[in-house]
């Protein structure tokens, strides 16, 4: 059967960036490197301006690098022949009922998760008899027998010319107004975390370490939400979107938030980098240095058991002392309310010996991203798996 070019994305924004930040790229993929035609649904235009900076918001579809970005349908469209329900969103009424007729595959793609018992649901089937269709689900993963991670074909390569290149780095640092000859011989780390991450105990305990460190935080909106974080920092505005903050050697740079792809840069240019939620994390992955993923809270803990079975796959080839200052570290980072920790002795040593590690550390992420980078992206596993369904149809 002919390959199903149309297909049709359905992105609904929860909140933060992660949703438009994965349908943006997972859309952008599949047009450029399996030359499909795909519609984009959109509800919240306006936070998706945030990721896709060229967004109009006075005109309802248009065309953005190839993926056409729709309002979410209020009235009839007729549904294509692959449709991507992201993030388990209820497809519009009217356009689900449409589905048998036009014998559409319907493909839920769910949160990514290193728990083992994603590989036992990846693929399943959910008969919808009311509709005349099955729902499929389709889960990201670190394992071969899930739906992989998102990678764009050349992301690696495009790494590794910017790493080798100092110009190139040199260039991008001073596109983001900060000087890269100071930076050249700093420790340089990127913070991308939630409010609730213990951000004053890692501020102190940076700022009692004897090198040169560099923390660049790009943010959105309004600062006062870091109060409680940046309490022992003195602030120093360096323009109306930037701040400086310094705390004894430590000096932190609060930019606006970047593009997606200049964040792909600062991944790559740091030395360290704090990352969260979901597209963040796939992106330290890749960008081969060394990270702690802060996942998205979820109450009874549930997101700590995903954190440590993101780490028993991840640092599974790791040193037994590398394996427990990655845990250290993410426990400390991710446990919760800053608030509760007493600032009276913030844990500096795990800090310090983390830097300490950073060239063991950096080995070690060169060779996850080189290893997970051998199994097949998301994109490509999920075009197979529509040309499957599509087949076992006829
Ligand atoms: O913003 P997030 O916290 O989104 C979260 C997660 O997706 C989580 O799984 C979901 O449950 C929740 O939303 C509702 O984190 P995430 O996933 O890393 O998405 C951030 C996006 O923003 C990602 O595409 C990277 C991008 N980004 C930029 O483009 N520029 C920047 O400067 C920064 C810091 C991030």
């Amino acid at each position: 059967m002919a390959k199903t070019h149309h297909w049709d994305v359905f992105c609904r924004v929860v909140d933060n960036y992660g949703d438009i930040g994965i349908c943006w790229r997972l859309s952008q993929q599949l047009v450029h490197e399996h030359g499909l035609q795909v519609r984009l649904f959109i509800d919240d235009i306006v936070a998706a301006r945030h990721l896709i900076s060229t967004l109009n918001l006075n005109q309802t579809s248009q065309m953005v690098n190839g993926v056409e970005i729709c309002p979410w349908p209020n009235v009839s469209v007729t549904p294509a022949q692959v449709v991507i329900a992201t993030f388990g969103c209820e497809l519009p009424e009217t356009y689900s009922q449409q589905l048998a007729a036009h014998q559409s595959v319907w493909i839920n793609l769910e949160y990514l998760s290193a728990e083992p018992w994603v590989s036992d649901f990846h693929a399943q089937i959910s008969p919808q008899p009311m509709l005349g269709v099955n729902k499929h689900f389709f889960f990201p993963g670190f394992f071969p027998d899930t739906g992989g991670l998102l990678r764009e074909r050349h992301l690696l390569a495009t790494r590794d010319a910017f790493l080798g290149s100092a110009d190139k780095q040199a260039a991008f640092w001073n596109r983001l107004g900060l000087d890269h000859s100071i930076l050249d011989s700093a420790i340089k780390i990127s913070l991308f975390c939630y409010p609730q991450a213990n951000i004053r105990n890692l501020f102190a305990a940076l700022a009692s370490i004897e090198q040169t460190i560099h923390v660049v935080m790009p943010f959105n909106g309004d600062v006062s939400q870091w109060s409680t974080a940046f309490a022992d920092c003195t602030q120093i505005k360096t323009d109306a979107s930037r701040l400086l903050l310094q705390q004894d050697k430590l000096n932190v740079h609060l930019l606006p938030f970047l593009s997606q792809a200049d964040y792909d840069h600062l991944l790559w240019a740091c030395d360290f980098n704090f990352v969260r939620g979901e597209d963040s994390w796939i992106r330290a992955i890749w960008a081969g240095k060394p990270f702690v993923w802060q996942p998205y809270w979820q109450a009874d803990a549930v997101h700590l058991k995903k954190m440590q079975a993101f780490l028993a796959a991840y640092a599974e080839y790791a040193s037994v002392e590398m394996q427990d200052l990655l845990s250290r570290a993410s426990l400390d980072w991710s446990s919760g309310d800053p608030d509760l920790y007493s600032m009276t002795n913030p844990d500096k040593t795990l800090w310090q010996s983390l830097i300490n590690q950073l060239p063991a550390l950096r080995g070690y992420a060169q060779h996850r991203a080189n290893t997970l980078a051998q199994q097949s992206d998301l994109a490509t596993k999920l075009v197979i798996f529509s040309e499957n369904l599509r087949n076992s149809q006829v």
